[in-house]
């Protein structure tokens, strides 16, 4: 089998702030609402929090030495908005600014292309108190924020992106109560999706200014497909299948590309004058439209969904039988395939990147300095070669980031999911590289070359 990739290819590793950095309250920051749900009994496996996580905030040169090791071009992070405004708003805390500073200061100079994620999740918490993603002025607020990091890291991070996965925060917070504000409530799904749309837009429009050009958004996208084929079952299936994907996959890349809603999903919620849609309805969707430069997508699996009355939107996940990881999800390397190429397509073509693919596992001990990961090698490999085959196909891939660069806390799972092509000892803080991340950066020094059978 062949594996292309362009020689002008971008790889990658990458994380996020809450997972890695620890001191959550260092240096004047404000707290973030996941150090205050973090906090809060009961809603983190194990009691699990992010107060030391990989101490990246003390670590980061060591970090940025591990990263230079892999050998990849690029390292996507995020931005902790709490270091910055301690109260998500106002006056910047120089103190909290300065250590993004100096982590793309270490980056740049390994020759480390910095991708600055600005929203990853971790909300100040005052921000949260005032209403959170259920306040439009959440949005402003998020464009004065873009404002302040493009103008003090201007000339040194060229790559920026608005927000990571709305979609999660949307579902995850405020429809399954997993995530902070822990709220169980599908009817504020279209208020809270708007408002995540409305600070995208915001911040892209506030990044603009001196013709900049190198902004994007991040999407988790998990691919729907109809459980059966058989003509009794198919139309109903067939259904489910793109209410499902109305709502995790076009919720919020429509709306982007295509300035529409899907038309599906606002039927099975209510309708277009039901409770959930109707306000979001009567705004135009034309300043959601704001031109991006390129689409990230985090593809980790797929669902093959039925129709079930009374499962949520009449739909319901059928298990497969295929490898799963630790997070219970199949491994399925087409889906990513059919993802990109999906993309492309909805999309008109724009430059794409996968800004996270990965996968946990219950890895086995390190052993004198060794940990063999064969699953997580197998995931890669696959799921790389699938990237290739989209390439192929004609998707304008533009780079692959590795998620993650080190085991940290994976949000409601603590640090139960390890994740990281690097293992990190939670005692000591003694760093691992795994087999897999020997294969990753055999992968980036022959640009993809050594997959090929
Ligand atoms: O760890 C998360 C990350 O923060 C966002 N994307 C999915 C990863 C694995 O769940």
């Amino acid at each position: 089998m062949s594996t292309r990739f362009p020689s002008d290819f971008t790889w990658g590793v990458a994380t996020s702030a809450y997972q890695i950095e620890g001191s959550p309250l260092a240096d004047g920051a404000g707290p973030s609402n996941w150090h205050r749900f973090a906090h809060e009994p009961g809603r983190i496996l194990n009691g699990d929090h992010g107060d030391l996580a990989c101490d990246h905030y003390h670590r980061f040169k060591d970090d940025v030495a591990l990263i230079k090791r892999l050998g990849v071009d690029a390292y996507r992070f995020s931005f902790n908005w709490a270091r910055i405004q301690p109260e998500g708003r106002g006056k910047v805390n120089a103190r909290g600014l300065d250590f993004y500073k100096r982590l793309v200061d270490a980056l740049l100079a390994q020759g480390i292309q910095p991708f600055a994620t600005l929203h990853h999740w971790d909300l100040p918490a005052a921000l949260e108190d005032a209403g959170g993603w259920l306040n439009r002025d959440t949005a402003l607020r998020f464009a004065d924020f873009t404002e302040i990091m493009v103008g003090a890291l201007d000339g040194q991070v060229q790559d920026w992106c608005t927000l990571n996965e709305p979609w999660v925060i949307m579902h995850e917070g405020h429809v399954a109560g997993a995530h902070p504000p822990g709220l169980r409530n599908l009817a504020l799904a279209p208020t809270v999706a708007h408002n995540l749309l409305r600070a995208h837009a915001e911040g892209v429009r506030a990044y603009r200014a001196n013709g900049r050009h190198r902004i994007g958004l991040v999407v988790n996208i998990e691919p729907k497909y109809a459980a059966s084929d058989d003509a009794r079952n198919h139309a109903m299936d067939h259904a489910a299948r793109i209410r499902a994907e109305g709502y995790m996959n076009r919720l919020f890349v429509d709306p982007v590309f295509r300035g529409e809603w899907p038309e599906e999903l606002i039927e099975a919620m209510g309708g277009p004058e039901g409770e959930a849609w109707r306000e979001v309805l009567s705004e135009s969707t034309a300043p959601l439209r704001e031109p991006i430069d390129w689409l990230g997508v985090n593809y980790y699996s797929r669902a093959v969904v039925r129709h079930r009355a009374g499962g949520f939107l009449d739909t319901e996940t059928v298990r497969q039988p295929n490898p799963h990881t630790a997070m219970g999800w199949e491994v399925y390397p087409p889906g990513l395939t059919d993802t990109l190429v999906w993309l492309h397509e909805r999309t008109g073509g724009i430059p794409l990147y996968v800004t996270e693919n990965g996968a946990a596992f219950d890895d086995p001990p390190v052993v004198e300095g060794r940990l063999h990961d064969q699953p997580r090698m197998d995931y890669l490999r696959t799921h790389l070669q699938a990237a290739s085959n989209a390439i192929e196909r004609g998707v304008n891939l533009r780079g692959y980031f590795a998620w993650s660069l080190l085991d940290n806390f994976e949000w409601s799972f603590g640090y139960s999911r390890r994740f990281g092509l690097v293992h990190v000892d939670p005692a000591t803080q003694t760093r691992t590289p795994k087999d897999s991340a020997r294969l990753f950066a055999e992968v980036v020094a022959t640009n993809g070359e050594c997959l090929e059978d």
